[in-house]
């Protein structure tokens, strides 16, 4: 039928790195300078939802159009492009296998998404959503794709989003073919694995962040002799000591190798020329507060890590949570003026 709708949704989680994404060695096929690893939290508390939908009825001078928290965004950029022509010229090769497919490739798209978090508040935002745009089109098109395959065609729209199509412990590993055929994410564990880990947010603000991700590695892979450092030798360090302490579910030093990559990735931004500061005062005070809580535990019982943006997020274990949140919300909800808008909450890994 001419005017026959084809519609597909999908829900994407948030992940947060404990080894960090920053730098591009080509920007057009968005291709990192070294690997990452991040856990994917619960979509119960953060996640994006993704209505993909087709017709023949759309009108073709239109075009795609997206509707992101209920306004028009613009899909005219490279990136958001390169997703729909990766994913179009899949469908399309099913359409010439199989002549009785409806030709959906041709078709105009119509995307609806929707977070239930605040976009741009340093919360990985663009990486569920372009991991759930990749999905929800996947799935109408019907295509035969693994989710590391998604994850290729997910990393042209925004790096992080490749690791945001799997749940529990993911690695985006750089790769080295020029093409970016190798350049994906896999999983390293499943969150059932370490099912007491938890995640904890402390939104310091929920304002847009001063310098885009996008722009700022750029720089610093332009200016930073310390990056040259960091992606040589520092980041391989860490992804392997991160591998073998998510294997021996290793807190002590899942939350050293966490808390380090975290510092280096905000050293290289101040080495940055000009610097680039994304922690505050008050997501020092975190610090300071995660470091006063492991000293009275007398164990490393807390990590705090930081993106590119001022709020932390801190990683625990469910026997800690007294400990950890209970002193959080002391420390920093009683002290420290800046906390007092904070909103501290508890997450679980997605299963
Ligand atoms: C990460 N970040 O690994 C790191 C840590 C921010 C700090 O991935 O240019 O939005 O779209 O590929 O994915 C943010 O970078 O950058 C990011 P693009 P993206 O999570």
């Amino acid at each position: 039928m001419a005017d026959t709708v084809y519609r597909a949704s999908t829900t994407a989680p948030v992940n947060i790195a404990v080894v960090k994404y920053w730098g591009k060695r080509d920007a057009k096929l968005n291709l990192p300078t070294n690997s990452s690893l991040s856990v994917t939290l619960s979509q119960a508390d953060l996640r994006t939802l993704t209505t993909a939908s087709c017709s023949a009825a759309y009108p073709a001078a239109a075009g795609d159009s997206l509707l992101l928290n209920g306004e028009p965004s613009d899909v005219a950029g490279a990136r958001t492009q390169a997703c729909f022509r990766e994913l179009r010229a899949r469908r399309a090769a099913l359409e010439a296998a199989d002549p009785a497919l409806p030709k959906l490739s041709t078709m105009p798209l119509r995307l609806v998404s929707e977070n239930n978090f605040p976009t741009a508040a340093g919360l990985a935002s663009s990486a569920a959503g372009f991991a759930a745009l990749v999905r929800a089109i996947a799935n109408l098109y019907e295509l035969p794709a693994s989710p590391s395959e998604l994850s290729k065609i997910a990393r042209q729209g925004s790096g992080s989003a490749c690791r945001s199509l799997f749940g529990g412990y993911v690695a985006w590993r750089m790769g080295d073919a020029a093409d970016g055929s190798d350049s994906m994410a896999d999983q390293v564990a499943e969150a059932a694995h370490w099912p007491e880990m938890r995640a904890l947010v402390l939104v310091v603000s929920a304002a847009k962040k001063g310098v885009s991700s996008t722009s700022g590695m750029q720089q610093t892979v332009a200016t930073s002799g310390l990056f040259q450092e960091r992606i040589a030798r520092v980041v391989p360090q860490n992804m392997a000591a991160m591998e073998e302490a998510i294997a021996e579910r290793n807190f002590a030093s899942f939350a050293e190798v966490t808390m380090r990559d975290s510092n280096s990735f905000h050293a290289t931004c101040a080495d940055t020329y000009p610097p680039i500061f994304y922690m505050n005062d008050v997501s020092r005070a975190a610090i300071r507060a995660v470091e006063q809580i492991n000293a009275a535990a007398g164990r490393t019982v807390a990590a705090y890590t930081f993106d590119a943006g001022p709020n932390a997020v801190i990683y625990y274990l469910e026997k800690d949570t007294e400990a950890v949140v209970g002193t959080l919300y002391h420390v920093l909800g009683g002290e420290v003026g800046g906390w007092k808008d904070a909103v501290v909450k508890g997450l679980k890994p997605s299963i």
